[in-house]
């Protein structure tokens, strides 16, 4: 099933049960730590806050839009009774084949135009933006959302997910690290004593929201990208202050421009890690020239907390690709598993069947390379093929059992790493050296020694469905 907005993927969430609407709750906090606490919950639903406080009903927020494999499942158009690794899976069949980008359609119909705000109009504080988490710098309005330039050299749009802050009626800032691609194009423009034209979107169809926040390659655009993986082109419109591309089916699109000479305190903001690591910081004024948005418009929240799912499928899509990467040069990989409770990239788990000598070690220099976990990996596990990756019990039952730290520990120094980064030290924070280092944990057993290692009391799988088919209705539940 492929949504072609926001709405749709809420109904249908709806429809299977898995939506909890909340009455009443703050914009100030409030809304950040129930999706904080639900998302720590197993099988939790999709938040959809109504009637916020001091705010009209016509504007609602949701949260924790994929914060379970089945949404996850459900919102890349799976089924959503699929195993976690089977996600991964899929997706590195559909990255390793690749796909034909589709290039967006620009229709007459587009309900993001439903209302417009233009001058003095703005108001950014009518819609309700939230305060996510206790300790940031303001309410943030773009967690859930793609922000949209023009390179001015190609004429190329680029879509990526940067968190937008509000710091008054017409007046936010766009975060970008650096080498994003958004930003790159924004400083061509000053270096021309230009300020940058960007649209943010709110709240649109899951796939787009994951192509925003994908590693899709320079000179590829987002839509384009979301239009393949679809397989059906975005729907967009031309915007109203700029004449930028906006997505028609959008909740609510943001447009002005970026001024490089004008800049506000920004941050500090809970990001990834699970820290407020890069703490505040001046940030250029993105000038709010219009607000467009739908009848009833629904503000969607990503806001980051530790679960990786606050975004959609953000560690599974990396586990996909680098294993598309290890299946290009490395044989018997049998599954790559960015650790959901650390930070995505920080614990890169592979399970491999060793073939020669050398060959986990071969696999974890793969995950050094790869561009889906280059970035920020603070340990790669290797595990051998008895082990499920995404199984943490498992991985950690390998660790302590068949890494002897003396011989089966490597490090890597000077990695690539990010100011985001809690563990930076003071003194490389200060010069900018952003790097760190990664350890190799090989909890494969000894390729040379691999069959006079002790065997495992645990029963096969076949067994253990020998037994479960023979006893299994003395467990059922009810009897
Ligand atoms: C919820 C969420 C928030 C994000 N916030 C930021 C951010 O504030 N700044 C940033 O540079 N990247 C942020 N990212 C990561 C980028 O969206 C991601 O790296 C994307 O690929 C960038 O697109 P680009 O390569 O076209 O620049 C965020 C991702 C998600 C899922
Ligand atoms: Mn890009």
């Amino acid at each position: 099933m492929i949504f072609n907005d926001l709405r749709e993927f809420i109904a249908e969430v709806d429809k299977r049960k898995d939506l909890k609407v909340i009455e009443g709750a703050d914009w100030n906090v409030e809304i950040g730590l129930i999706t904080e606490w639900q998302m720590s919950e197993p099988n939790n639903p999709l938040l959809l806050f109504r009637n916020i406080k001091g705010y009209s009903a016509d504007y609602s927020i949701a949260t924790n839009l994929f914060g379970t494999p089945a949404r996850t499942a459900l919102a890349l158009g799976m089924d959503p009774a699929i195993k976690r690794l089977d996600i991964v899976r899929n997706l590195r069949d559909i990255f390793g084949q690749g796909f034909a980008t589709i290039a967006p359609v620009e229709v007459e119909h587009a309900p993001v135009k439903e209302n417009i705000q233009t001058g003095d109009e703005v108001d950014l504080y009518k819609l309700p933006v939230p305060k996510w988490h206790a300790k940031d710098g303001g309410r943030y309005i773009g967690t859930g959302c793609a922000v949209i330039t023009r390179d001015p050299d190609d004429g190329s749009i680029n879509l990526g997910t940067y968190r937008v802050q509000v710091h008054d009626k017409s007046i936010a800032t766009i975060y970008m690290s650096p080498g994003r691609h958004g930003k790159n194009m924004r400083n061509k423009y000053w270096e021309r004593g230009q300020n940058c034209p960007a649209a943010v979107a709110i709240g649109m169809d899951p796939i787009l929201y994951m192509g925003s926040h994908s590693d899709v390659p320079k000179g590829i655009c987002e839509y384009d990208y979301t239009g393949g993986f679809r397989k059906k082109p975005v729907e967009v419109t031309r915007g109203v202050a700029t004449d930028l591309p906006i997505p028609a089916m959008a909740e609510i699109v943001l447009e002005g421009e970026i001024i490089e000479k004008q800049t506000v305190p920004e941050g500090p903001f809970g990001e990834w890690t699970g820290y407020y690591a890069s703490g505040e910081r001046g940030e250029a004024v993105f000038k709010v020239k219009s607000i467009c948005h739908r009848h009833q418009p629904i503000l969607q929240g990503n806001p980051p907390l530790r679960s990786p799912y606050f975004a959609l499928a953000h560690n599974l899509r990396r586990s996909a690709s680098a294993w598309v990467d290890l299946d290009k040069t490395i044989p018997g990989v049998k599954g790559v598993w960015l650790l959901d409770d650390a930070a995505f990239n920080m614990i890169v788990v592979v399970s491999v069947e060793q073939r020669y000598p050398g060959h986990a070690m071969q696999a974890a220099m793969g995950i050094a390379f790869s561009h889906a976990t280059s970035y920020m990996n603070r340990f790669i596990i290797l595990v051998d093929e008895d082990i499920d990756p995404s199984n943490m019990q498992d991985v950690l039952w390998a660790v302590a059992t068949r890494c002897e730290p003396e011989t089966d520990i490597d490090i890597l120094r000077g990695m690539r790493g990010t100011p985001l980064d809690p563990a930076l030290p003071p003194h490389k924070r200060n010069i900018g050296d952003y790097t760190h280092s990664t350890a190799i944990l090989n909890a494969c057993r000894p390729y040379a020694w691999k069959d006079q290692f002790p065997v495992t009391i645990m029963s096969t799988l076949e067994e253990l469905e020998a037994v479960k088919k023979k006893w299994g209705k003395l467990f059922a539940t009810g009897n």
